[in-house]
């Protein structure tokens, strides 16, 4: 892992010191937003040195773009994604490129993304929605965006890859198996955060022993899981009954229960948080802008119509164009997963003069990508939606827009993770009005994913355009009893 590029140097924020580097300027909390600050004006390649450990940023379009290039680079995994392997192994997002069960496994689980299993899955995630405003019409405060989005994205996973419920939208605590991941992903995070520190096998050893009992309890829940699936006659065709019941077309390979196991914890955990960002940073940037949230309405209102409990067939999702260019410009911003490690296959010169050995990783800083000024322009800072209508997107430079990663390696679940978002957004702005408190700035959390913090929304009761004002409760004789959805919202 340790990461010399033939002792070549780059450029570097001031301050550097002996034997710790340029460890103290680095927010241990926020470092990929300090890492943003430091590396502004540094140019497209830059260097921080923590303790030992070098790490090389690239946050030039450009140059993000030639390590996008499938021939001469491939995925590299960064210390943070060496660390998650303690807890998903070889799952799909951290197995090692030539690892077989990489292969084995997106070979299977690609027949889980296609169209005819999205169409499988758009009930699902509808229900799942439905549940949360249930929750939402009985409740009187301001939702917190983030959390609520969270158990909506988790239960929308767990329901549709593994056919597990975890009954988010029903427990005042959330089950158990949740905080023990969160656990378990801190732990992780944190032996890969002093992964260059002196006294970091002790640091490491200590924290393993404190995560002992979480990880035990997620195992054997898991395990379970798969014996209980194993032992029933169903064959569910979700994703693990892909994983259990489906040998390799050519090979006649079958995954292990262990690597079953680590993709089961790949999927819930890349299959929820980032979406669930995505989701946030959307509502955020729509909510903060009337003439934003206007357009929005006008097109949920125009797809849905005047009722505002009807659901989206599967076939409309894609009509929601505007909705897609706010996803889509959140994620340009605050791309949830906000980077990816390349290496190159074999010995290679950069354009900016570099020699790179197959040894060597840098990581692709997102955001900075993503706000670079030479394809984005003088505003690239600002929230603007229309970015994306193909008039202007025509000509950009290619691979200069990565939210979900490049290559071979890239996100198995965009289009699981796209649907979901734009069902999510067009209900919540069909149904409700949304109102944010005009004093909220925001401010993001770092976990492995981007978050908004703190960013609260009050939900009323939205008349869509064209609808009869409601009746009141009282008068109301039709559809009394089934309806506990409409009840009115206070505050
Ligand atoms: Mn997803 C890989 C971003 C939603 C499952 N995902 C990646 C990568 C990025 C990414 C970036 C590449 C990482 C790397 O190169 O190291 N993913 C996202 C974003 C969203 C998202 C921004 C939502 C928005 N991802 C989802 C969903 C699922 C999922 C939903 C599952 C249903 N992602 C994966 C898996 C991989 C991945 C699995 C690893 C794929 C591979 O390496 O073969």
């Amino acid at each position: 892992m340790l990461n010399d590029w033939s002792g070549q140097r780059f450029p570097h924020p001031p301050g550097r010191r002996p034997f710790v580097g340029d460890t103290l300027g680095t927010d241990a909390v926020a470092p990929l937003q300090s890492t943003m600050r430091r590396g502004a004006e540094l140019g497209p390649i830059f260097e921080l040195k923590i303790f030992d450990q070098k790490f090389v940023f690239v946050s030039g379009a450009e140059l993000a773009a030639e390590l996008a290039d499938e021939s001469r680079f491939e995925k590299a995994l960064s210390p943070a994604l060496v660390a998650l392997r303690q807890f998903a192994g070889a799952g799909l997002f951290t197995a090692y490129n030539d690892e077989t069960n990489w292969a084995l496994a997106h070979d299977l689980l690609r027949s889980a993304f296609t169209k005819d299993a999205m169409r499988r899955y758009h009930p699902v995630m509808l229900a799942a929605a439905q549940e949360l405003f249930d929750t939402w019409d009985v409740r009187e405060a301001p939702v917190d965006v983030s959390a609520d989005m969270t158990r909506l994205t988790m239960e929308t996973i767990s329901r549709t890859a593994f056919s597990q419920d975890f009954g988010s939208f029903t427990r005042d605590e959330p089950h158990p198996f949740i905080p023990a991941m969160i656990a378990a992903l801190r732990a992780g995070q944190r032996k890969g955060s002093f992964s260059g520190m002196p006294g970091a096998r002790l640091m490491s050893r200590r924290i393993d022993q404190r995560n002992a009992h979480h990880q035990a309890y997620i195992d054997g829940l898991l395990d379970d899981v798969i014996a209980t699936r194993r032992a029933s006659a169903a064959s569910d065709h979700d994703l693990l009954g892909i994983m259990l019941d489906t040998p390799h077309p050519e090979t006649g390979a079958r995954l292990d229960d262990l690597n079953i196991r680590h993709q089961i914890l790949t999927f819930l955990v890349a299959g929820h948080e980032t979406t669930s960002g995505a989701l946030s940073f959307a509502l955020y940037y729509l909510t903060r802008d009337p003439a934003l949230l206007a357009r929005a309405h006008e097109e949920v209102d125009t797809i849905l119509g005047p009722d505002r409990e009807v659901e989206p067939a599967f076939e409309q999702i894609a009509k929601f164009r505007f909705l897609r260019r706010v996803l889509d410009e959140g994620l340009r911003l605050w791309p949830t997963a906000p980077g990816y490690g390349r290496s190159p296959r074999e010995v290679t010169t950069l354009s900016t003069g570099h020699v790179m050995r197959p040894q060597d990783w840098a990581l692709v800083v997102l955001p900075m990508v993503h706000r670079d000024p030479d394809v984005w322009g003088d505003d690239a800072g600002e929230f603007d939606p229309d970015r994306f209508l193909s008039e202007r997107s025509r000509g950009r430079l290619a691979h200069s827009y990565k939210p979900f990663g490049t290559g071979e390696r890239s996100c198995i679940g965009r289009q699981f993770a796209v649907h979901e978002a734009v069902l999510v957004l067009a209900r919540m702005l069909h149904r409700y009005e949304l109102t944010p408190d005009p004093s909220y700035e925001l401010t993001i959390t770092e976990r492995l994913t981007l978050m908004p913090e703190g960013f609260r929304l009050a939900l009323t009761p939205r008349v869509p355009s064209g609808a009869n004002p409601p009746p009141s409760g009282a008068e109301r004789t039709d559809a009394p009893s089934q309806n506990v959805r409409n009840a009115p919202l206070a505050g």
